[in-house]
């Protein structure tokens, strides 16, 4: 029997990109739950709107008569969890929406998923995947072995304190009540539909803008980088072959420097921007700027991906120069998708962000 699944956040860019791929590969009901806020953009599934079974709802996850009424009319069986306030410089400025939306929306679904399941007589293919990232184990320094999945929790930022909350909430409903919770905690990632305040895309587009490259600090931070389309077919795995209850860390074996990272993204943008018909304004690495460092920057993020591997067979398959190269392409040929982030609906939304640069 298909499985009929309620897709939070969906039109976010790690939900959009997996609702895709769920659809390419899946029969079944689809219904996506997005507020469409700044980061969730109706252009990223629009692809998707033809196709009777799919339905996209603009609506809040903390709406618990919304989420009842959706759980039951479309007969939702799984749920995958993604809707969050995503970005940690947010977090700094504004912590409260994550507080809110992190932890009191991942409790409201809870809530109204067990009510749901225990109603239906707690059906043994029912499941609650909740979406999570490596941010919540902390910070490693130089040497420290990466992440497992029993690493002790030692969040720093508001954002990754909201999502530890929230991954503690999905454990407890598994173990309190028995409800079929999944979690996964994935390290960043990047590719196509990416909201341009991350990393790789806000550097693509201020090397297409002319305007200056925002490292933080000394720009020797690391991140294990994971394709998107790499963590979509991690969370369908899971989804198909884990255990009620079980956790998996989900990363690319691949941790670069921010700094390299911007060095790889101004040699692609020159190289690539002409062959697209594209005009660089200035010369990519005259543009590259330190500034004051994040607070509570973490250093370094690795994850241990042995047990997924192990007890799943998963592994990713893209390579990050490849993935980088086909990302860059995507955000020289799409101006019609990332043009309108910039427009004065947004502009606000920037200056609050990073001031006057
Ligand atoms: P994103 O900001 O692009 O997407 C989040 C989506 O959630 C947006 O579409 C937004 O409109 C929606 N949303 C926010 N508040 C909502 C609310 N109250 N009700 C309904 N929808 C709401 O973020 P993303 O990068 O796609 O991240 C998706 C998930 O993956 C998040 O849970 C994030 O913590 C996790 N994650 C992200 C990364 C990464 O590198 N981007 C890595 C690991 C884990
Ligand atoms: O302008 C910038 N300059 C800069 O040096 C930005 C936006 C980032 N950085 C640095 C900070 C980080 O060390 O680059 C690194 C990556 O930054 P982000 O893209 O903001 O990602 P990060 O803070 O690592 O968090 C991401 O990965 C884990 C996602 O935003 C989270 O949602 C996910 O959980």
């Amino acid at each position: 029997m298909p499985k009929q699944v309620l897709i939070t956040g969906g039109a976010g860019f790690i939900g959009s990109n997996f609702v895709r791929h769920w659809c390419q590969r899946h029969t079944g009901r689809v219904v996506v739950l997005d507020i469409l806020g700044y980061a969730g953009n109706r252009a990223n599934v629009a692809d998707l709107e033809d196709q009777a079974r799919f339905r996209l709802v603009k609506g809040d996850i903390c709406d618990r008569a919304l989420v009842d009424e959706l759980l039951t009319t479309e007969q939702i069986d799984t749920v995958i969890h993604f809707a969050a306030e995503s970005h940690v410089d947010r977090s700094i400025l504004g912590p409260a929406a994550f507080v809110q939306t992190n932890v009191v929306g991942t409790f409201t679904l809870l809530e109204a998923f067990r009510d749901r399941w225990q109603t239906q007589g707690k059906p043994h293919h029912y499941r609650f995947l909740h979406i999570s990232t490596d941010e919540v184990y902390g910070s490693l320094s130089a040497d420290d072995p990466a992440f497992t999945e029993t690493t002790p929790y030692a969040p720093n930022s508001p954002y990754s304190a909201s999502k530890a909350s929230s991954d503690h909430l999905a454990r407890a409903y598994f173990h309190t009540y028995g409800m079929p919770t999944l979690i996964t905690n994935c390290s960043n990632n990047y590719g196509p539909y990416q909201f341009p305040e991350k990393l790789i895309p806000l550097m693509c587009l201020n090397i297409m803008l002319g305007k200056p490259l925002p490292v933080y600090g000394d720009g020797q931070n690391v991140r294990d980088w994971l394709h998107v389309s790499d963590h979509c077919t991690a969370i369908e795995q899971v989804l198909h072959q884990a255990e009620p209850g079980d956790v998996y860390n989900i990363g690319g074996n691949n941790q670069v420097k921010n700094i390299d990272i911007v060095y790889q993204l101004c040699e692609l943008m020159g190289e690539m921007a002409p062959a697209n018909g594209i005009e660089l304004p200035k010369t990519p690495r005259e543009l590259i700027t330190f500034i004051a460092d994040r607070p509570g920057h973490d250093r370094r993020y690795a994850m241990d991906i042995s047990k997924i591997k192990r007890d799943l067979g998963w592994s990713p398959v893209y390579n990050f120069t490849d993935g980088l190269r086909q990302t860059v392409a995507w955000y020289l040929t799409h101006r019609d998708w990332w043009q309108p982030l910039l427009s004065a609906e947004y502009q606000g939304y920037y200056k609050n962000l990073y001031g006057d640069r």
